[in-house]
């Protein structure tokens, strides 16, 4: 198989043996966010299409999670870093019943090599918590993470208690439950703050950029 496919079919098999050697490979001809954007995010693409037909089980999705886990690992040192002095305090955070975290990792990364400070709360993570984090860390934004259809519905009820908490600072949602059509009208039209939708990391980071000019 040519090098691109290989590095997919890591993740649908979920098998790490020989994966490190192709990464390396694969870093002689592409950027490491190339690599998660485009082979390996192809590999989850075919592990969510065999997972919705019943051709795999949940087990078998948690391995492919594990190669794509260890593959950003692996390749988080060679990603650019722009040691800029600090531009802002971001808190991430999985919204509650969703435990999806791939992807809420990768904006930590990308964020965090560009200038903000990251408080990561993890998975399943109440609007409690995150107003409590909020108070605790007064952080310039908040962003939420969501990839079951309920999650989106839990990032509206979210931004209410954020909102009758008194909070207004932007809030950026992102994660494969939602579309561009989550903006502020769908999330919360009543808050105070701003909504923004993120299609992926770097388009989290290039409108974290805008919120801090
Ligand atoms: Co689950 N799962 N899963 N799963 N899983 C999906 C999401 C699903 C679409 C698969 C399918 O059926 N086709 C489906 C959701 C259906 C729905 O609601 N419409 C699903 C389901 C049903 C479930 C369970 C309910 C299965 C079960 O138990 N019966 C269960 C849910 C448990 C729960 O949350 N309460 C479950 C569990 C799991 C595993 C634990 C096995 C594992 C997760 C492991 C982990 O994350 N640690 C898993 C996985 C791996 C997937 C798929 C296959 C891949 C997700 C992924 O990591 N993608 C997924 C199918 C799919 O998405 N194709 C699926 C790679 C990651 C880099 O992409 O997270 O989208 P993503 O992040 C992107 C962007 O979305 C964006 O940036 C990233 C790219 O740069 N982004 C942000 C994400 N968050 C952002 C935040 C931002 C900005 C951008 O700002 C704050």
């Amino acid at each position: 198989l040519p090098l691109e496919e290989r590095l997919a079919s890591y993740v649908v098999e979920g098998t790490k043996e020989g994966l490190i050697p192709d990464l390396d490979e694969a870093l002689t001809k592409y950027s490491p966010l190339e690599i998660i954007n485009g082979p390996l995010m192809k590999g989850m693409e075919e592990v969510g299409r065999l997972f919705n037909n019943n051709e795999l089980i949940v087990a078998e999705v948690l391995q492919s999670a594990e190669v794509m886990k260890a593959s950003v690992a692996y390749l988080e040192p060679f990603m650019e870093k722009n040691e800029t002095s600090v531009k802002g305090k971001i808190i991430l955070a999985t919204v509650k019943g969703d435990v999806h975290d791939i992807g809420k990792n990768l904006v930590e990364i990308i964020l965090s090599n560009n200038g903000y400070q990251i408080i990561n709360l993890g998975i399943k993570v109440p609007p409690e918590q995150l107003i409590e984090a909020y108070r605790a860390e007064k952080a310039d934004a908040i962003g939420l993470s969501g990839l079951l259809v309920k999650s989106a519905q839990q990032m509206v009820v979210t931004a209410q208690d954020l909102r009758n908490a008194g909070i207004d600072v932007p809030i950026l949602v992102g994660g494969a439950a939602l579309t561009r059509k989550f903006t502020k009208t769908r999330i919360a039209p009543e808050y105070d703050g701003l909504v923004l939708y993120a299609k992926d990391a770097m388009d989290g980071l290039d409108i974290a950029n805008k919120l801090m000019d």
